[in-house]
């Protein structure tokens, strides 16, 4: 496609024209094989030749082979064993806000478990007036609620923080997933229990061997904490903690229990591993920020990106990223082409959604010149998401977790895509 206008919404219709006029096999598609022809046009295709795969070819879909690189990724230096480890969701290659189960990142400390629904039992005992075991079909029978949320794992970007490292927004933002959950309110089950007036917290584990357990204030727990079994429809995949996890909206990833076994409430917090040696965040001095659970307001260009170069040249070039707030909604995400210079306000694609991913869109003409691209969010407390600098002043460079600073990619004029840090 060659666009010379200037006047930016005129070549987009002029773009848009131009394609609907191929569509419809007019003119511009007599042209087309008035020159030789394209044969995807003029030929008759194999495909339209014979018949395709009946209806029972296919149970249980998977992804068209087309889009056999359209999986989860994970860092091989990161990775020293596969059991207690993490990848990550190419979220490069998605659009819209639903993260497939299939290419959603996964972590686990002591690998993926296989537990089914007849040996699933939920114990909530400690300081209750009833302690009860519930199997899984006595949770079929509560009452449920439907909720998008995002899960990001607090090390997401968490190898960033000396500089720019990794290159693809697969790897240094790809922690996170975004799904439709399906499941019971944590506090109908606490409630069927009856939490005594002691009972201040809860500490929730898993039935793995790692069980993960974290301690969560009772406040939460009775908020919007949910036990769920489905997402995105259908069961939750044995690697997101089939049949039943934890979803802590908002919260860091590691409170999001998989394979939830057992829901203990307590006096105080427990101080378990996964809350004081790690999940803690060091600061230049020495000390640590504990009990740091919300996600700050985040966001991301996910093309392009190292992995989603330009291909097409200049002229209308639509940039998306995503964006995310563990305090809220996204009210507002501002792009950058210039480092940061100037910001401009991007599209939402629909309103900021309560601890859900966001996603935006921002349509330029480029001109084909380098560029230095950014995204920053703003949420409805008013928290707009800092510099690396701007966090890297106040946090040090001892964390690993909570990393929520503005990413750069420098694109290059032939749509290339690195990642770089600007100061
Ligand atoms: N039982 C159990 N729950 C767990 C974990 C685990 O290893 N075991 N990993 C935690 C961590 S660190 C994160 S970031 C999320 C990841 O969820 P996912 O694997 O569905 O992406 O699960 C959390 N819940
Ligand atoms: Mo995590």
């Amino acid at each position: 496609m060659t666009v010379g206008f200037t006047d930016k919404k005129a070549s987009r219709r002029q773009f848009l024209a131009g394609a609907a006029a191929a569509g419809a096999g007019t003119v511009a598609a007599s042209a087309a094989s008035a020159t030789g022809g394209d044969p995807l046009i003029t030929e008759i295709q194999e495909w339209a030749q014979a018949t395709g795969d009946g209806v029972d070819a296919t149970p249980y879909g998977m992804p068209i082979r087309f889009e056999g690189d359209v999986v989860r990724r994970n860092v091989e230096w990161l990775t020293a064993d596969t059991i207690s480890s993490i990848n990550f969701t190419p979220i490069h290659a998605l659009d819209g806000t639903i993260t497939p189960q299939g290419c959603a990142f996964e972590r686990h400390h002591s690998g993926a478990i296989e537990l089914a629904k007849e040996d699933y039992r939920l114990m909530i005992n400690g300081l209750v007036d009833q302690p009860l075991v519930f199997t899984y079909e006595d949770l079929e029978r509560f009452p449920r609620e439907n909720h998008v949320y995002f899960c990001e794992c607090a090390a997401n970007t968490g190898m960033e923080w000396a500089g720019a490292q990794l290159n693809g927004v697969q790897f240094t933002h790809g922690m996170i997933h975004n799904m439709e959950y399906t499941g019971i309110p944590l506090r109908t089950l606490l409630n069927e229990a009856g939490v005594k007036t002691e009972g201040k917290w809860v500490f929730v584990e898993g039935a793995d061997a790692s069980s993960n357990g974290r301690s969560i204030p009772m406040d939460k727990a009775l908020d919007d904490v949910l036990v769920a079994f489905k997402a995105n429809g259908e069961a939750l995949r044995k690697e997101h903690g089939y049949p039943v996890r934890l979803v802590v909206p908002g919260w860091e990833g590691n409170m999001w229990v998989k394979w939830l076994r057992r829901v203990e409430v307590t006096e105080g917090p427990v101080d378990s591993r996964e809350e004081t040696s790690k999940y803690t965040d060091t600061l230049e001095d020495g000390t640590s920020r504990r009990y740091t659970w919300a996600m700050d307001a985040k966001s991301v260009v996910t093309s392009p990106s190292p992995q989603s170069p330009i291909r097409h040249g200049k002229g209308p070039l639509v940039i998306t990223g995503l964006a995310w707030t563990g305090n809220g909604a996204i009210t507002r995400v501002d792009v950058s082409i210039d480092g940061g210079k100037n910001w401009q306000e991007a599209r939402l694609a629909k309103p900021g959604e309560k601890m859900a991913l966001t996603r935006f869109y921002l349509d330029i003409e480029w001109d084909g010149g380098e560029m230095f691209l950014q995204s920053r969010a703003h949420d409805d407390t008013g928290y707009v998401q800092p510099t690396k600098d701007q966090l890297r002043e106040v946090r040090g460079l001892n964390s690993i977790y909570h990393n929520n600073c503005i990413q750069t990619w420098w694109v290059k004029p032939n749509g290339e895509a690195e990642n770089v840090e600007i100061s």
